[in-house]
């Protein structure tokens, strides 16, 4: 290593090289209009010709310093100068000596002679943690440029990520002065991929991983899939279903996931597993998986150490127990605190963790859905082992498309809580619909749980400063497939986006992230920018508004999720009938959770159980979450209950209507590929929300025998119509 990475002169590009590379990028690079969306975040297309002229004299020459290069810090070259070259079509050169100005300097405190070469002292690192960086100007010796500073490689990563993120979305580098690190410690994706490629509830075409051919085959776009991840911080991934097989952990299936973990390991991602809880039984020969019996114990420690061995910095399990028909401690007559510290000792002595998860409900358990996990597990708190972290999903029935916060959080402070959002859109339209999920996982994050006092937000349980835990989490439930787009469309793209940078950041708000999502994916045309962005934050209270107005959840077809069927009242289990949900009849609607009814509120903190047990105070959106209301009800439009439900209904359909209208006026301003696509899959979803609306309005009034407001259109077709309407073929199921 130098120890000095001051330099003279700087030597430019040579003119006609310059050139020849430009003529050799533009034969290279696919033309405008055949975008396919396959590059997401990390397009890298040539900037505006102002911002280019701007930042090219910024980003001259790539400093990083030391005689090796580890694999890490190879991707992070191979970004940069990538990034660089597509976005300013300028080849910055790479060296370990600053030549001039236009610098961008890459060190971690390990090369502390560096930092200080680069006037940094060792108090400017000491916030930024394991994964934090600084990104700053600096003046060394005259020179002007840019320093990236981390205590150790994987923040350098995320901080290169950043610094072409501010060229895509045009940030001034001149005075730059940004610091920055993770709230959440474990920030994941979960897949719900099969070993047979499909992908339960997944729309955007077969799992990315090609199981059959790994180990020995490749395929390129698992590092794009890392890139795409580091960019936003996202630092793990679960590579199975949930609902998962005991074969994942056979001795062939491992050595395929530790294929991945080679993969991801430059990029700072660490692969999961989802375990069967059944697994000694299944691929152990043992006649029990009992976490009592020491013979489980030991299978489970030596199952640990084999993976270990296979996979040095493996994270642990992710685990479905006792839910939906899978094998849990329950089947042994062991709590979940049992269960999951049976694997936790397995993975402790190599650092793993268990991600437990919460969502439970029973078969036979007349309890209402929304109360069971709560009652399961809270009386747990402080049970679980340190390396144990509970998963609680965002609301507490199932990823609906409105859900008040699960009073799981700030109910358990001595456990640690992780937050699972959904990202791929099982119950808001597939990939197909258009909802852009920021708003939603907002809306939770920002709750107020009252758990601590006022100010005792879901965030602050998830990042753990509220109860005080080091162990924190956040997942989401992934949207990718092996479509070209990889999550079905281009505006489902942004819904991975936003889940990372949210997991980085839990306050963050959605709306300047879609704004920033749209600049990296579409550029930076006002007219796209301000049209996208009003499309993207009127799209969840759309969806919303077409499938479950007013605190309504679960009025989805039976299996698949896809379209309406509020009618539903057939199926073995009453929780899974949509009738079990909203409780319609002649007289009124909506789920009684008040005293008077489930009691659901007083899971809740006092002050959050008295609102939501107030039918003034619980407000509009989550009215008939908690409330069983006739409808006549008044409410506060002036209008009754019965004629605000058709009015929600109308102005979901007008919602989509308008995104259509206004995708429409940006052809002129996006390429042909990804405008042509978006504009048709707004027609699907302007002809289902439609078809939602009037099937939902048609059985509505059906059981409550009421006329249609004034002025407003009746449903197209019979009830009997939408009732008969199948689709037996629907993806993800
Ligand atoms: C439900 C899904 C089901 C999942 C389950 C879960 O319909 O496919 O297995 O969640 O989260 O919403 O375990």
């Amino acid at each position: 290593m130098k120890s000095d990475v001051i330099g003279k002169s700087l030597t430019p590009l040579p003119a006609f090289l310059l050139a020849l590379l430009l003529v050799v990028a533009s034969v290279m690079s696919p033309p405008a209009n055949a975008d396919d969306g396959y590059d997401l975040w990390l397009r890298y297309q040539p900037l505006a010709a102002d911002a280019r002229d701007q930042y090219r004299p910024q980003l001259r020459q790539l400093i990083i310093p030391g005689s090796e290069r580890s694999p890490t810090l190879q991707a992070i070259e191979r970004e940069m100068v990538d990034g660089v070259r597509g976005l300013l079509a300028q080849v910055p050169v790479v060296d370990d000596r600053i030549q001039g100005d236009g610098f961008v300097l890459v060190v971690t405190s390990q090369t502390a002679q560096a930092v200080r070469g680069a006037g940094l002292s060792a108090r400017d690192l000491n916030d930024l943690g394991g994964e934090g960086y600084l990104i700053r100007a600096i003046t060394l010796r005259g020179q002007k440029g840019t320093v990236i500073a981390a205590n150790n490689e994987q923040g350098l990563l995320y901080g290169s990520f950043h610094l072409l993120r501010l060229l895509q979305t045009g940030t001034k580098l001149a005075n730059v002065d940004i610091s920055s690190r993770p709230r959440i410690g474990l920030r994941l994706l979960n897949h719900w991929d099969n070993l047979d490629r499909s992908v339960e509830r997944g729309y955007a075409g077969q799992s990315i991983w090609d199981w059959w051919n790994l180990p020995d085959v490749l395929d390129p776009r698992y590092i794009d899939y890392a890139r795409a991840n580091a960019a936003l911080g996202i630092n793990g991934t679960v590579l199975n279903n949930v609902n998962a097989s005991a074969d994942s952990l056979t001795g062939r299936y491992l050595a395929k996931a530790a294929a991945l973990a080679d993969v991801f390991r430059p990029y700072g991602i660490r692969v999961y597993l989802s375990a069967r809880f059944s697994a000694p039984v299944e691929i152990g020969g043992l006649d029990t998986a009992d976490p009592k019996d020491p013979a489980v114990q030991r299978w489970w420690n030596d199952k640990a150490d084999e993976i270990y061995r296979r996979i040095p910095d493996f994270g642990g399990f992710l685990v479905k127990a006792n839910s939906e028909g899978q094998p849990g401690p329950h089947d042994y007559g062991r709590s979940h605190a049992e269960g999951a510290n049976l694997l936790a000792r397995a993975l402790k002595p190599h650092g793993g963790v268990v991600m437990w998860r919460a969502f439970v409900y029973q078969q036979d358990n007349p309890e209402d859905r929304a109360k069971q996990a709560y009652s399961d597990f809270v009386p747990l708190d402080g049970q679980f082992d340190d390396n144990v972290i509970v998963q609680v999903k965002n609301g507490p029935i199932d990823f609906q498309p409105r859900e008040p916060f699960h009073p799981m959080f700030g109910a358990m402070p001595k456990t640690p809580l992780m937050m699972e959002f959904q990202v791929t859109k099982e119950y808001l339209g597939f990939a197909s619909h258009l909802a852009y999920l920021g708003p939603m996982y907002e809306e939770v994050l920002e709750a107020d749980t009252h758990a601590a006092g006022p100010g005792s937000t879901v965030a602050k349980v998830v990042d753990g400063s509220l109860h005080n835990h080091k162990l924190t989490g956040i997942a989401g439930v992934a949207n990718i497939g092996s479509a070209r787009d990889w999550t079905g469309s281009i505006f489902n793209q942004a819904n991975w986006y936003v889940f990372g940078r949210m997991a980085w950041n839990p306050d963050l708000e959605a709306e300047a992230i879609a704004r920033e999502w749209l600049k990296v994916t579409f550029g930076q045309d006002p007219q796209v920018l301000d049209t996208g962005l009003d499309m993207m934050m009127a799209s969840r209270q759309a969806v919303v508004d077409y499938m479950t107005p007013l605190g309504l959840a679960h009025l989805m077809a039976t299996g698949h999720h896809y379209g309406p069927g509020p009618w539903v009242s057939d199926l073995a289990r009453p929780e899974w009938n949509p009738v079990y949900y909203h409780r319609a009849d002649h007289n009124g609607i909506g789920f009684d959770r008040t005293s008077e009814g489930s009691d659901a509120v007083s899971q809740y903190a006092p002050a959050i159980a008295k609102q939501f047990a107030s039918r003034s105070a619980v407000g509009d959106d989550l009215l008939l979450w908690f409330h069983h209301l006739p409808w006549d009800y008044p409410m506060s439009s002036g209008r009754d209950l019965w004629e605000e439900l058709v009015h929600r209904y109308d102005r979901g359909v007008a919602a989509v209507g308008k995104m259509r209208a206004q995708w429409q006026t940006l052809e002129p301003l996006i390429d042909a590929e990804r405008f042509d696509k978006t504009a048709r899959l707004l027609q699907v979803q302007e002809r289902e929300a439609q078809w939602w609306r009037d099937a939902s309005i048609a059985y509505f009034q059906s059981v409550s025998g009421r006329q249609l407001p004034k002025g407003v259109a009746p449903p197209a077709r019979s009830l009997e119509y939408y009732k008969a309407v199948d689709y037996p073929w629907a993806p993800g199921h």
